[in-house]
């Protein structure tokens, strides 16, 4: 499996697969705005995510649910920048999940060491950015814009598709002087996709493989778990869990969880039942 550097230490490529914790510092995200808006409550849930067993947290300003409209530079850097300084003593590596290049030098020298685009490292300044920082990013999949991706998401091979743009846009990156095994790539569950779209990418996850890169995957609380199961956001804590091993299992490394603790158990549980893990 392709590794992924983050400052000098393999994030991925291990075999062993990695939490991302989510740390929305929002007043309006999917599934926990509003609840870490407040500094010390967002610092609160970074030592939570960490005790938990996250090996990096995702740390946001600006929430991409369906309909939402972009959060001006400086106030998402109001936002995050405190929860950043206090979390890089936590002693795992930040990620900052942004499309904008003033909010990510930013948060960089803060201690930030992980650009988590949903936009895929369109903007070339971008990627200029985080060449000459050494930064790693992740290079995530999106049809359309927040604003208007799930009014009529269309693929005619919604796989090909994905896997197409991302390996372009990773191709983009390594040619403004990003080393490769600094990317991660991530198909982007739910950002202009229907469920059928999502499922597919999950079930053919492996036909990224072949882009070289770290694979991430997104699939926890979000809305086709709902459709799937029929359960509200609260109760979808079962198929989250379930769907992110799924993706494990077809090639992802890396899963982005809002529930660290009961993904970590799934984790351990899963590892030690592989056929090919010795026996302790
Ligand atoms: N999903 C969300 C936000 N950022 N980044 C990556 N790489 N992959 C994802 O699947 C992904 C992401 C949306 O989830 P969340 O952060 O919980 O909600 P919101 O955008 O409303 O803050």
């Amino acid at each position: 499996m392709p590794r992924w550097m983050v400052n000098g230490r393999a994030l991925a490529g291990d075999g062993m697969p990695r939490i991302m914790g989510i740390l929305n510092v929002t007043p309006d995200s999917f599934s926990d705005g509003g609840r870490y808006l407040d500094p010390s409550a967002a610092i609160d849930r970074a030592h939570r995510l960490v005790a938990e067993g996250a090996d990096l947290l995702d740390v946001g300003g600006e929430s991409t649910r369906p309909g939402s409209l972009p959060v001006a530079a400086a106030e998402q850097l109001r936002r995050i920048l405190p929860v950043i300084e206090a979390s890089v003593r936590l002693g795992v590596p930040i990620s900052v999940d942004t499309s904008d290049p003033l909010v990510a030098r930013h948060a960089l020298a803060a201690g930030a060491q992980i650009i988590n685009d949903v936009r895929g490292l369109r903007d070339p300044a971008l990627r200029t950015l985080v060449a000459e920082t050494q930064a790693s990013a992740v290079v995530m999949h999106m049809q359309g814009d927040p604003e208007i991706m799930q009014r009529n998401p269309h693929y005619n091979d919604v796989v090909t598709e994905v896997r197409d743009w991302l390996q372009h846009q990773v191709e983009q990156a390594v040619a403004a002087g990003i080393p490769r095994t600094h990317l991660a790539i991530d198909p982007g569950i739910g950002f202009g996709k229907t469920t059928a779209h999502n499922l597919a990418l999950i079930r053919q996850l492996d036909a990224l493989a072949p882009i070289g890169c770290a694979i991430l995957v997104g699939t926890s609380r979000k809305r086709f778990l709902g459709e799937l199961t029929g359960r509200d956001l609260p109760d979808r804590l079962v198929p989250s869990v379930v769907s992110a091993l799924a993706a494990l299992a077809r090639g992802a490394s890396i899963v982005r969880v809002h529930d660290v603790a009961a993904t970590r158990d799934a984790l351990q549980t899963w590892h030690a039942l592989q056929p090919t893990e010795p026996l302790r």
